[in-house]
């Protein structure tokens, strides 16, 4: 894979030579260009913000040096395909890790980190031509500028690639990868401050363990992440996963999680 990233900071995006992001880069599996969008200003100030029209805080990025630097990335040598135009924002579609697994499939990526109160509207627009444009949030708050994001986006999508992580197994287990928040682990000593690891870990049982994990699972998710269980697809799951649901506060419907209601009554 491929990636771009434009920004007026470069050396913000310094981490992703470290870790395990680093080490692909240098295996070769992940190619990985920073490019600084003041590079692509032709006045002497290297300017790269206005004010906004329509007036109001703050300044806007201007147009251009955003049309020179991203067809210097698009341009003449860029495969048949779109490259996907990744624009960090607060006001764009959730970035999540079916997100991740679906960009990491693409060939090539490029970021345009805005700063200010963002880029002209028409930079977008336009760029629709050349590219697959997706503004994309991380949450529901607010960062400075789009580097920080970047990191988290890139870091998420790069240890999808094939060969990025050592053991392949360890994406299978992991919070999201089933919907669920991962299960919670330990390791020696058994037992630590008058705190021993749960039973159930050391018993050999690993039919026993796989379930007390899926339990905990839902346990968990059920108390940080409600909003994940709802219409969580429950079909195929075994009676003792049902009950734990029960017990939760959970019953299915139509194959799928419903929360019930407060007041004891049928869901809605
Ligand atoms: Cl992707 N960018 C910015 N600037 N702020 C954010 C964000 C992205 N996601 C959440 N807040």
């Amino acid at each position: 894979m491929r990636i771009d990233v434009v920004s007026i900071f470069p050396e913000y995006l310094a981490p992703l030579e470290l870790s395990l992001i680093g080490k692909a880069r240098q295996d070769g599996l992940l190619e990985l260009n920073v490019l600084d969008l003041r590079d692509f200003t032709t006045d002497r100030h290297r300017t790269v913000d206005d004010t906004p029209y329509g007036g109001g805080a703050g300044m806007v990025m201007k147009p251009e040096p955003w049309a020179q630097a991203l067809t210097s990335v698009a341009g003449p040598g860029a495969g048949a395909e779109k490259p996907v135009l990744i624009v960090p924002s607060p006001a764009g579609e959730r970035f999540t890790q079916a997100t991740a697994h679906e960009l990491a499939g693409e060939d090539r990526l490029v970021f345009a980190c805005g700063r200010y109160e963002g880029i002209d509207e028409r930079v977008l627009e336009w760029a629709a031509e050349h590219f697959t444009v997706r503004p994309m949030s991380l949450g529901d708050y607010v960062l400075n500028g789009g580097e920080v994001a970047v990191l988290a986006m890139v870091e998420a999508i790069g240890r999808l690639l094939p060969g990025v992580v050592g053991n392949p197994e360890s994406l299978v287990e992991e919070s999201h990868s089933d919907g669920l928040l991962e299960y919670p682990v330990y390791t020696k000593p058994s037992s630590w401050r008058d705190r021993n690891v749960p039973a159930v870990l050391l018993s050999g049982n690993h039919g026993k363990i796989a379930q007390w994990r899926r339990h905990e699972q839902y346990r968990r998710t059920a108390e940080r992440r409600p909003d994940l269980l709802e219409g969580f697809d429950a079909g195929a799951l075994p009676r003792a996963d049902r009950t734990a649901f029960a017990d939760l506060g959970y019953d299915v419907v139509d194959g799928r999680l419903a929360r019930r209601p407060a007041d004891g009554g049928e869901p809605a």
